[in-house]
């Protein structure tokens, strides 16, 4: 049967979990989580049906953008834990049937990273090239400051030498040049490292920014993407079933370039950065024909490639890639205050306050999370329904620590609550509301609810291998979508809007089936009305089914 096949491109049909290892556990009692801590919670992110872990940058870093800013590449932030305390992390993650898959920021360094010291130190510097130095800025800037708080422009001038280097994000963070052939060689032998460290792969950080060479002087004679199909190559030689995942926040035709040719011989796994601001325009709307639409501007993509989706991340919830208006009214309905707001663009918050958390719409964007055609990435604290704290500058908003029980410091840390690495928040998102420990006693809990979606989620290889089809409904809140996979066929259901509906669907299917509910509804079959299915849904509700020919056989 089909199950077999899924093992080799396991990032088709995987559940990613993402978290920062200084917010997560503190073993020590310093106020700042660390790799132990992290071991400790194995266990419970195995027991989630987490199948992958995502670990965002623990290398040593002055932390002036929260570790993206990286001083050397081999080694382990020495207030997280050692190297020794990673390996035996991946062990233990392997022995419990996950994988992990770690940052790899090689757009920029540290300014302190001994290479640009070095660059900077005088022209004629062995590294001087690594980075990209230029007598004069450009009078046409290539790309625009990704932080406008704090940069007014991508070059500045280093006193040292009087020429200006570039930095797409803070100018504490140089620019590597990928142009350069160092580079690219020292790029692979930072891959390899942690590949031979037990790692499956790396979340590829800033990737347009990484192989952008338009700032590079010089004729420059250099395809940017033989760069990753290159990394690729090497990465499949050391390491048959590693992955890289892209971070490209582009529109969907030069986004779906970063798979690279038919075969994909670039990144396996994109996030998809124009379907999930879609979704919040049309969570915004209680219209599903945003989403819809979405889906059906993503082109085709390579057979081993997927997508990555996702509700939140760890940065601002950005929607630059809807128009003015659009992301006035996902303003508007998520985050009508300033201080809600980062960069013109994008949301400092987390979903269940945006929804002032209502349960009932938040599973169904949960549901449609895990049905969505992807690979499901979670952002930590997600599970249990966390807030932010807006208190927390910038987009750490978000970044504040794991709520595991009820206590002053949330069971993150032994140290006093003010001594926590970053403050907790309070109310009806803090940890005396929101904590693992009481949720996992409540079998009505968004985390039970979301160890259930989970469980079926991997136990239905249609959502992460099928091909997604939009179908037609005669509501304009219903999202259904169907994903057909060798025999098998799943529907989901979303309604988008606050008013219970009966939605006629399209199906397509054989007539004579019948629907298996694979959900909770507490309706476990539905009949088939020649092609088409009548649906009861309650306000935001959502279903899942399988599609049962006459003949078929049924599963759990
Ligand atoms: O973010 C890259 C980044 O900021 C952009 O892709 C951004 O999301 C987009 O332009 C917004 O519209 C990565 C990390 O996720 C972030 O935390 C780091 O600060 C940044 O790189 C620098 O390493």
């Amino acid at each position: 049967m089909s199950t077999a096949r899924t093992s080799d491109l396991w990032w088709k049909n995987a559940v990613v979990y993402c978290l920062d290892v200084e917010t997560y556990l503190d073993s020590d009692g310093d106020g700042c989580g660390d790799v132990e801590g992290l071991i400790e919670r194995i266990d419970y992110l195995a027991g989630i049906g987490v199948s992958c872990l995502w670990l965002m940058p623990f290398y040593p870093s002055p932390n002036r953008d929260d570790g993206y800013d990286i001083t050397d590449f081999y080694a382990v932030d020495p207030r997280l834990g050692s190297l020794g305390d990673v390996v035996t992390l991946i062990r233990t993650a392997t022995d419990r049937g996950m994988r992990v898959i770690i940052d790899l920021v090689v757009n920029h360094t540290s300014d302190q990273h001994p290479w640009f010291k070095s660059s900077r130190r005088s022209k004629t510097s062995p590294h001087r090239n690594w980075y990209v130095w230029r007598d004069e800025p450009p009078a046409e800037p290539t790309a625009d400051v990704v932080f406008p708080d704090a940069e007014d422009s991508i070059w500045t001038k280093d006193d040292k030498t009087g020429q200006w280097y570039l930095h797409h994000f803070y100018s504490h963070q140089p620019d590597l040049n990928i142009a350069h052939p160092a580079v690219r060689e020292e790029v692979a032998k930072i891959a390899g490292f942690w590949l031979e460290l037990g790692v499956s792969g790396f979340r590829v950080d800033a990737v347009p920014y990484l192989i952008e060479t338009g700032g590079v002087p010089g004729d420059v004679d250099l395809d940017p993407h033989g760069f990753l199909k290159d990394l690729r190559a090497f990465m499949s030689r050391r390491r048959g079933d590693s992955v890289l995942l892209g971070e490209v926040n582009l529109p969907p035709r030069p986004l779906r370039a970063f798979f690279g040719d038919d075969q994909g011989d670039e990144l396996q796994l994109l996030f998809g950065f124009p379907v999930m601001q879609a979704m919040y325009l049309a969570l915004a709307r209680r219209d599903a024909r945003p989403l819809a639409e979405a889906l059906e501007a993503n082109p085709p993509i390579p057979p081993d490639c997927q997508w990555a989706t996702f509700v939140r991340n760890h940065d601002e919830l950005t929607l630059d890639q809807l128009s003015d208006d659009e992301r006035q009214e996902v303003f508007d309905a998520f985050g009508p205050e300033p201080g809600m707001q980062l960069y013109g663009r994008g949301l400092r918050r987390r979903l269940p306050p945006m929804l002032d958390g209502d349960q009932q719409r938040m599973r169904m964007v949960y549901s449609l999370l895990f049905s969505l055609p992807g690979t499901p990435v979670l952002f930590y604290g997600e599970e249990i329904g966390m807030g932010e704290n807006l208190d927390i500058e910038g987009r750490m908003s978000v970044r504040s620590p794991m709520q595991w029980t009820d206590e002053p410091t949330a069971g993150f840390s032994q140290a006093p609550p003010s001594k926590l690495r970053r403050p907790l928040p309070e109310g009806r998102f803090g940890p005396l509301a929101v904590n693992v420990t009481q949720q996992r006693r409540d079998t009505d809990s968004l985390m039970s609810w979301m160890e259930r979606v989970i469980r079926r989620r991997r136990e239905t290889p249609e959502l992460g291998w099928g091909e997604a089809t939009v179908l037609s409904t005669s509501e304009p809140a219903v999202l259904a979508h169907r994903s057909d996979w060798e025999d098998g066929s799943v529907v989901a259901v979303h309604n988008l809007g606050d008013e219970p509906c009966i939605v006629d669907i399209e199906l397509a299917c054989d007539p004579h089936s019948t629907l298996v509910d694979l959900l909770d509804s507490g309706v476990a079959t539905h009949p088939v009305a020649g092609d088409r299915l009548e649906l009861q849904l309650e306000r935001y509700g959502y279903r899942w089914f399988r599609v049962q020919p006459p003949s078929g056989r049924s599963a759990p």
